[in-house]
């Protein structure tokens, strides 16, 4: 058992980690949105202008992630496999609203930006397990009122899910982890100067190549997370950091 047993970790995931299993990333040259403009989907502003876009740009993700193809890759699963063998706790926070940390085994998750299979209701505020396309005819399962269900996931402007337990763990952390993410997106951009400010904690960064923000770690490692988040996760439980 490593001498660090029972430090804390926080883990930081991006889209990058769910590339290999088959989701395309945000930012790259082939990513998202390189097909369609943020501002039309990815805001309130766009839900509210045009509800039928927005619906249709979840469906089809939706749908991808459950079309059976899609599946944990080797990073989610090393992710997984420390929060099992790890003796003190790991903190998963991902940005990604798929499933596949949850597929992989992971079980201490927050998803601050929420989750694709899951809808809420713009009336009642109750959120439902969803895994059907949405319209703006949908009926609420809860209030039984149309019109006003949307995927609950959090679109520029919307304060993301989880903050204050979110900045407790980072204040609190041994190691901290940022791994498939560009680093341009904010307030999940700006956790590693968080760990930096609260103290003592390790920063390593973990992705295809150097982030935004690659300068504020202290260790930084590059390559395909399929390959090096396993080799990470077997170092650690091997030796601490
Ligand atoms: C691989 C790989 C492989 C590829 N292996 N790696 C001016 C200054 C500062 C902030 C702001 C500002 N103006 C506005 C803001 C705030 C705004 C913001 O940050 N804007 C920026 C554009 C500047 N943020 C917000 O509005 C957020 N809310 C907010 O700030 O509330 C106020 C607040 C204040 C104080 C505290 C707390 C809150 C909300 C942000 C919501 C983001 N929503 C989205 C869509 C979610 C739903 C959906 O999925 O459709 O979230 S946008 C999109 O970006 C998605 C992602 O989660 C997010 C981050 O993207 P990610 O994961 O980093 O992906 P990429 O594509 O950018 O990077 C992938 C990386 O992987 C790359 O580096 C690749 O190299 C790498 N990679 N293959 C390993 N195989």
């Amino acid at each position: 058992m490593p001498q660090t047993a029972v430090r804390r970790i926080v883990i930081l995931t991006g889209a990058g980690v769910s590339k290999e299993s088959g989701l395309d990333t945000f930012r790259d040259p082939d990513g998202i949105w390189s097909r369609v403009r943020l501002e039309d989907v990815a805001t309130p502003a766009a839900f509210e202008r045009d509800p039928a876009r927005v619906h249709a740009f979840y469906n089809a993700r939706r749908r991808a992630l459950l079309c059976g193809d899609i599946a944990p890759n080797p990073a989610h699963a090393a992710l997984a496999r420390l929060e099992a063998e790890w003796p003190g706790e790991v903190l998963l926070v991902t940005q990604n609203i798929d499933d596949l940390h949850e597929r992989a085994g992971s079980r201490n998750l927050l998803h601050m930006h929420g989750e694709i299979l899951k809808a809420r209701c713009q009336g009642c505020r109750e959120v439902t397990p969803w895994a059907a396309d949405m319209d703006g005819d949908t009926l609420c399962p809860a209030c039984g009122r149309a019109g006003t269900l949307r995927v609950d996931v959090v679109w520029f402007g919307e304060m993301p899910f989880e903050m204050d337990r979110i900045f407790s763990a980072l204040e609190a952390c041994d190691l901290f982890v940022s791994i498939g993410t560009s680093g341009s997106v904010y307030p999940a951009a700006g956790f590693v100067q968080e760990v930096r400010m609260a103290g003592q904690a390790h920063t390593v960064e973990l992705n295809l190549e150097p982030s935004e923000g690659h300068s504020r770690f202290a260790a930084r490692h590059y390559g395909p997370a399929g390959r090096i988040v396993p080799e990470f996760v077997e170092r650690v439980l091997e030796d601490g950091w």
